[in-house]
C-alpha cells in the first residue's frame, strides 16, 4: 500500500485539477454508518428494508415510520469531518481540488471547509414545507417527534433525494463538466451501486482514475490506481 500511496501523492502534488467523487464510506470514519458495509444499515434488521423506508412512496404513505428511522439513523448532527474531508478542503484552498461530488447527505464536506460541493442526493441540513415551501432548520426536525409539520399545516420534507425521486439536473450537469475536464478523478468510499450517480464517473476521459475504497468496486478494473483501505487513513498520509 505504501507504494500506491506514494504514487497517488506524486500525482496529487503535480495536479491542479483534481475532482473527487465519493459516497457514504467517506463518512464512516466520522461515525456515520454507510449502507452496504457489514455494519452498514442494509445489514441491520428493521421492520422494512432501508431502501423501502427511504423511498418517496413510503415517505408519503408512512411518514411516521419514515421519520422514526430517519431521526435514528440518518441524522448525525454531532459528527465531525475526518481526515478525508479535511484533506479535500485543504486541496481546494491550495487550488488543487476543483470540486467534491458527493452522494452523501451529511454536510461534512462543507463542515470541513470545502466550498464547491455538489450534493447529488441533497442534504439533511435543508428541509422545507411541502405545501408553502417554507425552509426549516435540521434542528427543528431533530428536536421534534412524529411527523414534522409547518405552521401552515403542511408536512416538512428533508431536501434529500429519496429512491424514486430524480436528481437535480443542474447538479448533474455541473458534475459531468467537472468530471469530463478533470486531470485526476479520485473515487472514494462508494460501492458505485446507486444509479444514476455512479454512472457519472463514465464521463472521465483522463488517465489518472484513482479508487480508494475498503472493498472492491465495479470500477476497480478500469482504474489506473486502486487502494483498498480506509479513506481517512489513506488521505492522512497524502
Ligand atoms: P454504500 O453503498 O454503503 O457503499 C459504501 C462503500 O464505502 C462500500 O464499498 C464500503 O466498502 C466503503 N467504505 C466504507 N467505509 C470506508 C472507509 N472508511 N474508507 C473507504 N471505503 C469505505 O454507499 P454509497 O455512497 O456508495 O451509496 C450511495 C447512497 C448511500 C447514497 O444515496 C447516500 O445518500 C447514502 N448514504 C449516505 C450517508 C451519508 O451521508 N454519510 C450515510 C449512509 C448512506
Amino acid at each position: 500500500m505504501d507504494a500506491q500511496i506514494a504514487k497517488l501523492k506524486e500525482w496529487i502534488d503535480g495536479s491542479d485539477n483534481i475532482v473527487f467523487f465519493g459516497g457514504a464510506g467517506v463518512s464512516t470514519e466520522s461515525g456515520i454508518p454507510d449502507f452496504r458495509s457489514v455494519d452498514g444499515l442494509y445489514n441491520q434488521q428493521y421492520k422494512y428494508p432501508p431502501e423501502t423506508i427511504l423511498s418517496h412512496s413510503f415517505f408519503m404513505a408512512e411518514p411516521e415510520e419514515f421519520y422514526r428511522f430517519y431521526r435514528a439513523k440518518m441524522l448525525a448532527l454531532d459528527a465531525q469531518p475526518n481526515a478525508a474531508h479535511l484533506k479535500l478542503a485543504a486541496w481546494e484552498r491550495a487550488g488543487k481540488c476543483r470540486a467534491v461530488i458527493t452522494q452523501n447527505i451529511d454536510g461534512l464536506h462543507q463542515k470541513a471547509g470545502s466550498r464547491e460541493v455538489l450534493e447529488l442526493h441533497g442534504s439533511v441540513l435543508r428541509n422545507h414545507c411541502m405545501r408553502c415551501r417554507k425552509p426549516y432548520d435540521v434542528r427543528d426536525i431533530a428536536a421534534g417527534t412524529g411527523v414534522p409539520k409547518c405552521a401552515c399545516g403542511g408536512m416538512i420534507k428533508p431536501d434529500v433525494v429519496l429512491y424514486e425521486e430524480s436528481l437535480d439536473s443542474g447538479t448533474i450537469n455541473k458534475s459531468v463538466s467537472y468530471i469530463a475536464a478533470a486531470d485526476i478523478l479520485i473515487i472514494g468510499g462508494t460501492s458505485l451501486a446507486v444509479y444514476p450517480a455512479a454512472g457519472l464517473i463514465d464521463y472521465y476521459r483522463g488517465r489518472r482514475l484513482v479508487l480508494v475504497n475498503k472493498t472492491e468496486t465495479p470500477a476497480d478494473r478500469r482504474a489506473d490506481l486502486v487502494i483498498h483501505g480506509a479513506i481517512g487513513e489513506v488521505f492522512s498520509q497524502l
